[in-house]
């Protein structure tokens, strides 16, 4: 089949954000969001999904992360759902839990053509890498919303934030892999359409 790709760029009195996604990548990854924390996450993201991955975003950090966060994972949501088309032969859902060190977490996606997230955070720390644990929550919610996916994140145990998040975002990857993996010709529902 054709490589799956898919752009996206949006500019507003907040931020500026450029994505570009290829779905048969080599997990190959140019990040840079001006927030070192996320750069890492979406290294990750791509590495462990497979996806090649461009994305810069220039925001107002003077403020704090969260409209770069919220940006960036509305530009992701969109340049992914552009590059899944028609979503016809992908496994359409994927499962992963990934540790990291002591952390533990859970990443169930359905790429269903419907938008709900499910965050279960109840261990996370109040700060991490500097900025409020809700700023993830932000994130993953605009992704799911932009990408129309159903996603439920788990953090099941651990203590350490940046661990917490990292295994989220391996695991997050890992389940966009298998979710996205092509294994036949027919659109994946019972309705016969996902877009
Ligand atoms: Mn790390």
């Amino acid at each position: 089949m054709n490589e799956r790709f898919g752009a996206y760029s949006r500019e507003t009195g907040e931020t500026r954000v450029a994505v570009e996604i290829g779905l048969d990548g080599s997990g190959a990854a140019a990040v840079d969001t001006g927030y070192g924390f996320a750069d890492h996450m979406l290294n990750l993201l791509a590495f462990w999904a497979g996806f090649d991955l461009k994305l810069t975003c220039r925001g107002d950090l003077e403020v704090d992360a969260h409209h770069s966060l919220e940006d960036v994972a509305i530009c992701l949501g969109e340049a992914f759902r552009q590059a899944l088309g028609d979503r016809a032969g992908i496994a359409r859902v994927g499962l992963a839990k990934v540790p990291m060190d002591e952390a533990l977490c859970e990443v169930v996606v359905d790429l269903s053509g419907r938008a709900y997230l499910v965050y279960r955070e109840n261990v996370l720390p109040p700060v991490i890498a500097g900025e409020e644990k809700d700023v993830w929550r932000e994130f993953f919610k605009s992704f799911c919303h932009s990408a129309r996916a159903n996603l439920h994140i788990h953090y099941e145990y651990g203590q350490n934030g940046h661990h917490l998040v990292e295994a989220a975002f391996k695991a997050l990857g890992l389940a966009l892999r298998r979710a996205t993996a092509v294994e036949g010709a027919r659109v994946p529902s019972t309705k016969g359409s996902l877009d």
